[in-house]
């Protein structure tokens, strides 16, 4: 019989007020499963405010802060600094914040927080839109994805710009650890988690989060939709650890991504050309990502007495 290797505490109780099908809430609960009731959480305004908090209550099983949009980075800081006055070192501090929160309004406090190494895990939640204001486009849109506002009339048809590479960005500031997760991959997601608890320093965590509402599917795709995001591309599954890139969902083949594109309404616009062009897009993506994982990291030591190595390890998890 398989080994569950899924921690069976629940640190995200029933009743919280996400949509059904949420992959945010899925994202909250797993990475709980992983830290453990030691762990502080500040949320800036996003649907994770409105998940969690209907007043007076609280969705979660720790500490839980809100904070400005635009300053989880700086508010996850602050509380390191508190914890380790309290003399706690063994509490796991953590930023939880949407890709509007992140990789727009809050890009600067994300990045001081990485640069001052400030010793906690930024999360990104990934729904590709502002999502509790009503689907407002994001720097982490999706080229083609239609939004209420880059929307499907006259000249609009869906975001013309391209998704911001939020990990390029994080990856620029050499944290210790890095990775991408998706909640339709729960032991890879639990195992990173686990893996970034026990190092010291800034880590970042870019999480897929699929949106009903948002994207325009029925909510029991949501685990499905997340597979085949990962698995034609679109969100490859990796991590950085000390500068060395692995990928930790390795794929002989690529599916179509017209298998994604077609399960979401917001996507239903788009022309054979425009789709042929996202396929081009996530295939030269996925082929720089294999030769990162074989070029190695660049040279020196991300965190003190860390020699950085010369080349990746095998990958210990596979597809299948
Ligand atoms: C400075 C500031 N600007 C705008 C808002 C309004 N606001 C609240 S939640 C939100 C959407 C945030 O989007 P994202 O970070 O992607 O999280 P999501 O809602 O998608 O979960 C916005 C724009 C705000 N609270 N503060
Ligand atoms: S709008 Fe999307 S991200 Fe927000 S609670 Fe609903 S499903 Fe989750
Ligand atoms: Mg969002």
């Amino acid at each position: 019989m398989a080994r569950l290797t899924i921690p069976p505490q629940e640190l995200v109780h029933p009743g919280h007020a996400a949509c059904p099908g949420c992959g945010a809430a899925l994202a909250m609960r797993l990475l709980l499963k992983g830290l453990g009731s030691r762990t502080v959480v500040s949320v800036p305004a996003c649907c994770w405010t409105v998940i969690a908090t209907p007043y007076p209550t609280t969705a979660l099983g720790v500490a839980l802060l809100d904070n400005p949009i635009e300053s989880t980075g700086a508010s996850i800081s602050g509380i390191r600094a508190a914890v380790d006055a309290l003399g706690l070192p063994d509490v796991t501090v953590v930023g939880f914040a949407g890709d509007g929160g992140t990789a727009d309004i809050g890009l600067q406090a994300l990045s001081g927080m990485l640069e001052r190494r400030t010793n906690a895990i930024y999360v990104m939640y990934d729904n590709e839109a502002y999502m509790n204001t009503g689907i407002q486009r994001s720097g982490a849109t999706p080229e083609g994805a239609w939004t209420t506002t880059t929307p499907v009339i006259g000249v609009g048809r869906g975001k013309p710009e391209r998704k911001k590479d939020i990990m390029a960005i994080v990856l620029a500031h050499r944290p210790v650890y890095a990775a991408t997760l998706n909640p339709s991959f729960p032991e890879d997601f639990v195992r990173k988690v686990e893996t970034a608890r026990g190092i010291p320093g800034p880590r970042f965590f870019h999480i897929f989060a699929p949106c009903p509402p948002g994207w325009r599917f029925t909510s029991e795709a949501t685990i499905e939709i997340g597979r085949l995001a990962t698995d034609t591309g679109v969100f490859p599954l990796y991590e950085v650890e000390d500068g060395r890139l692995r990928i930790t969902r390795r794929l002989s083949s690529l599916k179509p991504v017209e298998e994604y594109l077609s399960r979401q309404g917001r996507y239903g616009h788009l022309t054979g050309a425009e789709r042929e062009r996202i396929q081009a897009q996530v295939r030269e993506g996925w082929e720089r990502l294999r030769r990162e994982e074989s070029v190695g990291p660049p040279p020196g030591p991300v965190r003190p007495g860390v020699a950085a190595t010369s080349g990746p390890e095998p990958a210990t998890v596979d597809s299948g």
